[in-house]
């Protein structure tokens, strides 16, 4: 069996500077991990389910475990001497985590707690993250195809660890009572196309014609091309994503008439999932541009996303290219 520990150290040598850095970042993301996983099992005996009374920049109430996550990732990067900010969906602004100013030459980008509607609930949730290398001159704000690895931890049944430094994308399941992550799926390829398609259709009355056309495709019944698809939604991000990323088919959160950016965060949703995709041989897009060639301007900047299978998404931005 071969350990998440031991795989990020061989992968560390297939970066440009071969740094022992890239270790201790992914090996404190996956501490951070580890402490939600168990926060998430035990949540019903330790009274954190519930609400805050704050709201997060997305205008949305935090949740005692949203709040919980945030704090174990922080935690996790407090004076690692390596990491010169955190920036999180659960904080407005960047966040200084190094020792002494401007020390520290790495940005970490992540969603604490994905799906947070289903805490309550016991149903799925996830952990999105994104690693940059900051310039020279401290921009830490780039396109998803200058990341240095990215990837998620799911929580559902099994908690899983899926990354990608550019060399693959690889799955880890976490053994409870040796605390540690192992190899369950390496080299993960993508299906070229899949059987069910995921989006929450209750807001087709707030998109194009086009969306709601492309949508109606993948419901109509042609057996020739596999159609109808099935339609499969947990609210969860990362369990939609991942069973896209093991079956095939696609994930859509389209932009809409009055809002055309949508919903999902670039920088610790959309981006580092596109780059997962894509190095699984799928494409991110937001149906008229690909998702790794965005150049942020803010850190919670929003982007419409089509994702999953490349001819699924091929057939999206069809629709949507459409005169
Ligand atoms: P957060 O829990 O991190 O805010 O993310 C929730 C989410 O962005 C994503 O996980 C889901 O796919 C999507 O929202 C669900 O949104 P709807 O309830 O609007 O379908």
């Amino acid at each position: 069996m071969v350990s998440l520990t031991r795989h990020i150290f061989e992968q560390q040598c297939l970066q440009p500077d071969g740094t022992e850095e890239f270790f201790t970042i992914m090996n404190r993301i996956v501490s951070g991990g580890k402490r939600i996983a168990r926060a998430l099992r035990e949540a019903g005996l330790t009274g954190s389910l519930g609400v805050t009374d704050t709201k997060n920049v997305h205008g949305e109430q935090v949740q005692y475990l949203d709040a919980r996550a945030n704090e174990f990732f922080v935690e996790a990067f407090q004076d690692s001497g390596i990491v010169q900010l955190v920036v999180s969906e659960e904080m407005e602004e960047p966040f200084p985590v190094a020792a002494a100013k401007g020390a520290g030459k790495y940005a970490v980008f992540f969603d604490p707690l994905d799906g947070s509607s289903n805490i309550d609930v016991n149903a799925p949730l996830g952990s999105i993250f994104s690693i940059h290398c900051l310039d020279p001159n401290g921009r830490f704000l780039k396109p998803g195809c200058e990341q240095v690895a990215a990837g998620y931890l799911l929580y559902g049944a099994g908690t899983i660890l899926v990354y990608t430094c550019g060399a693959g994308v690889h799955q880890f399941t976490l053994d409870p009572m040796a605390g540690e992550f192992f190899l369950s799926a390496s080299n993960v390829q993508i299906p070229s196309r899949g059987k069910t398609y995921s989006v929450n259709e209750g807001n087709s009355y707030k998109w194009s014609k086009d969306m709601n056309e492309a949508v109606v495709y993948f419901r109509n019944d042609d057996k020739a091309t596999g159609r109808p698809y099935s339609l499969r939604y947990t609210g969860c991000l990362v369990a939609d994503v991942h069973r896209v990323l093991v079956k095939g088919g696609l994930y859509l959160y389209p932009g809409e008439v009055q809002k055309p950016e949508g919903k999902l965060r670039l920088m610790y949703e959309a981006a580092p999932l596109s780059f997962v995709v894509e190095q699984a041989g799928g494409l991110g897009s937001t149906g008229v541009e690909r998702i790794s060639t965005i150049h942020p301007k803010t850190p919670h900047q929003c982007v419409p996303l089509i994702i999953g299978s490349r001819e699924d998404v091929e057939v999206v931005e069809r629709f949507l290219s459409r005169e």
